[in-house]
């Protein structure tokens, strides 16, 4: 059984709960409160979420975009993570920018939001941050063009990873949705499995 750790609602997570429901594995979710305790960063020193533990392969992770990886290529092989190298590589490459480009701006914005001092609140690296998600979401919109999903024919662990951090900056950070984005994102939402994974950790 594997075990995703997370806060309440945490969009994080929910893409790891959501894959597993579109593999049909069984998960348990662990909710914690902000900010993490002792007792968990003796499991995960960082203390962030999501982390995740798969002891039938004694694998204990954080990040959630290698989790998701991970349960792909170790249950796998589905149309999650397609084999074929050109969809591998635009899936990889997708699921790798949800994070390590999205996701970055995605949590200076949330700190400018919610934890920055009043005074501090709003500066040139927010207005800048805000540009670079726009730039992002573009580049999705331009990637995607007339495919039905981010990396191709198929729905694949990059619409996954885009869809959970769209939910962030729709709903944490009232980003606006661009529109070329809007009838895909409505497709991947209304899937079953993504209802309950946001019911996991509800
Ligand atoms: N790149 C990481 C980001 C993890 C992250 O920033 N998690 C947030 C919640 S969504 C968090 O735990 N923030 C509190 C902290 O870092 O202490 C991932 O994809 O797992």
């Amino acid at each position: 059984m594997i075990t995703i750790h997370n806060f309440q609602n945490g969009a994080r997570g929910v893409r790891i709960a959501w894959l597993c429901e579109e593999m049909g594995l069984a998960y348990k979710p662990v909710m914690h409160a902000f900010p993490t305790s002792a007792e968990y960063r003796s499991k995960y020193p960082l203390g962030s979420v999501p982390f995740a533990e798969d002891p039938a392969h004694g694998v204990s992770m954080g990040e959630s975009i290698a989790i998701l990886l991970h349960l792909a290529m170790t249950y796998g092989p589905t149309s999650l993570a397609p084999q074929e190298p050109v969809a591998r590589s635009r899936m990889l490459e997708v699921a790798v920018m949800s994070e390590a480009s999205l996701g970055g701006w995605l949590n200076m914005l949330l700190t400018d939001r919610y934890a920055a001092p009043p005074e501090q609140k709003g500066g040139w690296l927010a207005g800048m941050g805000q540009a670079q998600v726009k730039r992002l979401l573009d580049d999705f919109a331009t990637r995607k063009g007339d495919l039905p999903y981010l990396a191709g024919r198929e729905f694949t662990l990059a619409d996954i990873a885009v869809a959970t951090s769209l939910a962030m900056w729709e709903h944490a950070l009232s980003g606006a949705i661009p529109e070329p984005l809007v009838a895909w994102l409505s497709t991947v939402r209304s899937r079953p499995g993504y209802a309950r994974a946001r019911q996991a950790f509800a």
